[in-house]
């Protein structure tokens, strides 16, 4: 016997979960509708996508968030309005394995280092100085729901 149980959304994730993947058994529940999933494959996960307002079913509609190599760091498209509920980190690897937070940006407030983000132009890309440079550097925008 299998029980499912189902329970309305009760954070703005959920929500936006919810409207996007509703044809799914149990909607937001479903494991494709995690704020960790991919399911278009375009690897943004699904919590960028709702951070830039991007349809997290179409690979098409994400393009322009990857982070960009810059002589002493690297620049980032980030969204100039944050959705309620999510909290967004740039974080930096030298193995991919192990990540090191730069910045954080909890919902409705600044962006706090210990790395200064730095605006260009539009407000929307953003650099920053590499703070433990090496021959080999990757970078991440990460969202997770506080
Ligand atoms: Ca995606």
């Amino acid at each position: 016997m299998k029980a499912i149980i189902e329970s309305d959304p009760s954070t703005p994730y959920q929500t936006w979960a919810q409207a996007e993947f509703s044809d799914l058994s149990g909607g937001y529940q479903h494991p494709d509708a995690a704020i960790t999933a991919d399911p278009d494959g375009d690897a943004l996960p699904n919590g960028i996508e709702y951070a830039f307002g991007s349809d997290p079913r179409d690979p098409a509609s994400g393009r322009g968030q990857a982070p960009l190599a810059t002589a002493n760091g690297c620049s980032f498209l980030l969204p100039s309005i944050v959705p309620e509920g999510i909290l967004l980190r740039v974080e930096g690897s030298d193995n991919l394995t192990g990540w090191t937070t730069h910045a954080t940006r909890p919902p409705g407030g600044p962006w706090t280092g210990p790395v200064v983000l730095t605006p260009l132009g539009t407000q929307t890309r953003h650099t920053f100085t590499d703070p433990a440079p090496s021959n080999r550097r990757f970078f991440r925008l990460a969202a997770e729901e506080p």
